[in-house]
């Protein structure tokens, strides 16, 4: 859709009209008779030739604040008028229906809370895409995918009422899932929940910010499987509906370019501009629309103004002068909220009120048609005109620019209010009015009880919703579990390296990478794997993958890699197997979460591996693994050159001591630290046979180091019992009869607690056993289950750890390249006296040696700190010191922390 601008904004600033005519109608007649291609052609050389004269000039990016599409060009109704009026009536039953699920509950309990206003200047956007566009997946097609405004929650929950998905109890019980549970029924979650509506929701969008970034990088994975060959090219769509508020945040922005790089016209964001947020307007002195605009349309997308309804139309018709145009330009958005809050008089005086010609023009509307007016996106025909353009687009994302009334049709108690965000409740006299508006078959009574409607099933109204739904798939939203498995190739056909790794050095690093290039090899699990890097993959030794399964690229490589002769040439190619995301990790771990819930939504197993410098992981963009967890994700998280002692040099930015603490804080993420490459190997094989063929809702979080190590063989003895240690988070790696001290290592430490026990065995003669903890999580999880079960007289099981130490009363010292608080977290479940050593306060640049020192967790360290707990009472403070002095460590050292 080319875009006009309007006759009469043209006349006002025109000074020679005949020349103007002459310029335009030589246009129209090169579009005419050549086509678009050379017109474009003659207008960038016209700008060139501008520049050159050096006029400055350039495209404005801001279009009068008027609809894109012309009504002469507005596609027609399917259904025409009936259709339209039959839409409206559902609509206002929804808005009905949501806000009394709203004001019921918190009628209930005030502290339930829920949002009214913002569904009710959404529903007619929503609406008319649940009629006449989202696509649901059937057996003809995989279905489009909807990301919705979280907040708007209560309006989904209206239609799938009206549709017979759910039910009244439902309703009632809105953000009361546990009381429905203990009630046998489903409640309804507060946002979209795929964990807890795991049929119903698909994607969790109650974090802003998430939904817009998630939806652009799900709809460049769809374009992926498909040049891969994985899914057969089809007409689906990704659409998401957001605030204009929700647009301030950075991850709503952040890949606006990826999507029209990547030409996704697969794409619609349709940003509802009911121009506030919570506390107050979105940009009170100025247009959030146009600046809007300019970012989307710098950014290369298709953008479509739909801010006025159609009864605007005859108004523009006789705004000869442009009086009307201009005062829309000028009018901010502050004004906007205030006229939308007030009625039709207000609106006379203080809008049409600013000049003679303009008042001329508001006269022929009455008071009432004048607060009547509606704005673009509560008008079914505009925003059916707007969809349609955008699903017709070819070549870039389009995003609609809708213009709302927040709160539309509360009337004073909420429209266009400040407050509006917030109100949960309102007065009988209120609900009276917002029955009244939308002509609601009411009684008084009815509305004081607030009762749900619905129309006998045979009604006009349920007759095409349902219509209009089954042309369109069935039901949406609608998650589905897809059951379909993948086969894990044996241990050993990929990972012999490392099971029998006999002393190799190398790094788990190193390993990772080898055994995902195995596994990219395999006949059948092969084409499921998506390596993810966001431009580390060099840092990891992964540029090896470059040429054996290439980087993604949509356009293919139009260019010769500089290094074409290497055998590890650059190789991006339209069936490339890597994303290779550039500097995001919020892009990268977005694609993630596509591929890892693509079982899913494409009914397709994928399985990702994102590599990435561990401290850029769930320190940085936590939520969106938090909203991939919520989405039931699948794959594994690769957090490389981790710990705060082993990126010796980099630092503190880079040093990452704490993502065990934040991983474990996920229920269905399991994290490990592995020492060795096996046990690596060992956490790998355990997580794809849980995900790809027992299709559990987990994902892994593993982290790697890049310190070369000598890395020992899995022993061969009892492999099904170091097996099931490693699993579930320790395992014996220095045994010892009648051990004086248990060490516990834990990932790169694992050695220093090894050289220890020498230490202590060689200078001090005390015996010491090692234990390779491998997940202090999985342990700490394991001991809180028992405890619960023991505390609820369900169970007297013991935890796995408890069982492991059972037997000795010899004092338990742990060390983790992590915050004390990882170690710290078993302490309960182990009996005999526990120390734990970990590296908190800033990272440092440093060899490893140093770092370690300084954080007190090296061999000598952990050495003097079991020989405090063993000598207690019988050294005094003077041979402390003696002892440290002959390690050589300095006991008048300040504390890591720095404070
Ligand atoms: C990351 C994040 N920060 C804050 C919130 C709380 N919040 C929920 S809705 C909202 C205002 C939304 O305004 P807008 O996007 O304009 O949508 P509207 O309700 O006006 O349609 C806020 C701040 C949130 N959900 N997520």
């Amino acid at each position: 859709m080319d875009m006009i601008t309007p006759e009469h904004l043209i006349r006002q600033l025109d000074t020679d009209a005949a020349e103007t005519a002459e310029w335009i109608a030589s246009l129209h007649s090169v579009l005419q008779a050549e086509g678009p291609e050379r017109a474009r052609f003659l207008l960038s050389q016209l700008a060139s030739a501008a520049r050159e004269a050096g006029l400055n000039w350039r495209d404005a990016r801001i279009t009068p604040y008027v609809n894109t599409i012309r009504p002469q060009d507005e596609a027609p109704y399917p259904g025409g008028a009936d259709a339209v009026a039959l839409e409206e009536r559902l609509a206002s039953i929804m808005r009905w229906n949501a806000l009394a699920m709203v004001v019921r509950a918190n009628r209930a309990y005030g502290e339930l809370g829920g949002h009214i206003a913002s569904y009710a200047s959404a529903a007619d956007l929503f609406e008319v895409g649940f009629n006449h566009f989202f696509r649901a997946r059937d057996d003809q097609h995989a279905g489009d995918l909807v990301y919705f405004q979280a907040h708007s929650a209560p309006g989904i929950y209206a239609r799938a009422f009206l549709e017979g998905r759910l039910t009244e109890d439902n309703l009632a019980h809105y953000r009361q899932e546990i009381a429905a549970h203990n009630s046998g029924t489903q409640g309804l979650s507060s946002y979209p929940h795929p964990w807890l509506m795991p049929d119903f929701w698909q994607f969790p969008t109650g974090s802003m910010g998430i939904g817009p970034i998630s939806a652009i990088y799900q709809a460049r994975f769809m374009r992926y499987l498909e040049h891969r060959g994985l899914v057969p090219p089809q007409q689906r769509r990704v659409w998401g509906v957001f605030g204009d508020g929700e647009m301030d945040e950075p991850e709503s922005l952040a890949a606006l370019s990826l999507a029209s790089r990547e030409k996704l016209d697969n794409l619609v964001f349709v940003i509802n501009c009911n121009l506030q947020r919570l506390d107050g307007p979105v940009r009170g002195n100025g247009h959030v629309v146009d600046e809007l605009e300019t970012l989307f349309g710098g950014a290369g997308w298709n953008v479509i103004k739909l801010l006025w309804g159609s009864d605007w139309d005859p108004l523009f018709a006789r705004d000869e002068h442009g009086e009307l145009v201009d005062a829309l330009n000028r009018t901010v958005d502050g004004q906007l909220q205030t006229f939308a809050a007030n009625d039709g008089p207000f609106n006379r005086e203080h809008f049409f009120g600013q000049s003679p010609g303009l008042a001329a023009i508001g006269a022929v509307l009455t008071d009432d048609e004048i607060d009547r007016l509606k704005r673009g996106g509560h008008d079914l025909r505009k925003i059916h005109a707007a969809y349609h353009a955008a699903a017709n687009h070819r070549g870039r994302p389009t995003v609609i620019l809708a213009q709302t009334k927040k709160g539309f049709g509360m009337g004073s108690a909420g429209q266009g209010k400040m407050t509006t965000h917030q109100q949960k409740k309102l007065e009988l006299d209120d609900l009276l009015q917002f029955r009244d508006r939308f002509n609601l078959p009411l009684s008084d009574k009815q509305v004081e009880n607030l009762e749900f409607y619905k129309p006998p099933p045979d009604s006009e109204e349920l007759k095409h919703l349902r219509a209009c739904r089954a042309a369109l798939g069935g039901p949406l939203p609608r998650r589905i579990d897809s059951k379909v498995q993948v086969a894990v190739p044996a241990l050993e056909s990929h990972a012999a390296f490392a099971l029998d790794a006999d002393h190799k050095e190398m790094s788990t690093t190193m390993a990772l990478v080898r055994m995902m290039g195995n596994l990219l090899k395999d006949p059948v699990l092969g084409k499921h794997v998506v390596p993810i890097v966001a431009d580390e993959a060099r840092t990891f030794g992964m540029a090896n993958l470059f040429r054996q399964v290439g980087i993604y690229s949509a356009q293919g490589q139009l260019y010769q890699p500089e290094d074409i002769g290497s055998i590890l040439y650059y190789r991006e190619a339209k069936d490339g197997q890597i994303l290779e995301e550039g500097i995001t990790e919020a892009g990268a771990i977005s694609s993630w979460t596509s591929a890892a819930t693509s079982y899913s939504v494409n009914g397709l197993p994928m399985l990702p591996f994102y590599i990435y410098y561990s401290m850029f992981g769930f320190q940085r963009i936590g939520d969106l693994i938090w909203a991939a967890a919520d989405q039931r994700a699948r794959g594994f998280l690769i957090g490389a050159t981790s710990g705060r002692t082993t990126l010796g040099g980099e630092g503190l930015q880079h040093q990452d001591g704490s993502s065990h603490l934040v991983s474990a804080t996920i229920p269905n993420c399991r994290s490990y630290d592995p020492a060795y490459a096996y046990e690596m190997a060992v956490i790998v094989d355990d997580g794809m046979q849980r995900m790809l063929e027992k299709n559990e809702d987990v994902f892994y979080y593993v982290t790697v180091t890049n310190e070369n190590e000598p890395q020992p063989s899995m022993p061969v003895e009892a492999r099904d019992h170091v097996r099931d240690g490693i699993l579930r988070g320790m395992h014996c790696v220095l045994p010892c009869e009648q051990p004086a001290i248990r060490l516990l290592g834990a990932g790169p430490l694992l050695k220093e607690a090894i050289a220890a026990a020498h230490l202590l065995e060689g200078i001090y003669g005390i015996k010491a056993e090692v234990w390779s903890v491998t997940s202090f999580s999985e342990l700490a999880r394991d001991g809180m289950a028992c405890e619960r079960a023991r505390r609820l007289q369900q169970s007297d099981a013991m935890p796995w750890i408890a069982q492991q130490l059972h037997g000795s009363i010899a004092p338990v010292l742990a060390v983790s390249d992590y915050v004390r608080a990882v170690p710290e977290s078993i302490r309960a479940y182990i009996a005999a006296p526990y120390i734990t050593l970990g590296t908190d306060g800033f990272g440092r640049s440093d060899t490893r040696a140093a770092l370690r020192d300084f954080f007190e967790v090296d061999a000598k360290w952990i050495c003097y700190t079991a020989l405090t707990e063993l000598y207690e009472g019988s050294k005094t403070p003077a041979q402390m010191r003696e002892i440290a002095s002959h390690l050589g460590l300095n006991l008048d050292k300040p504390i890591s922390t720095g404070i």
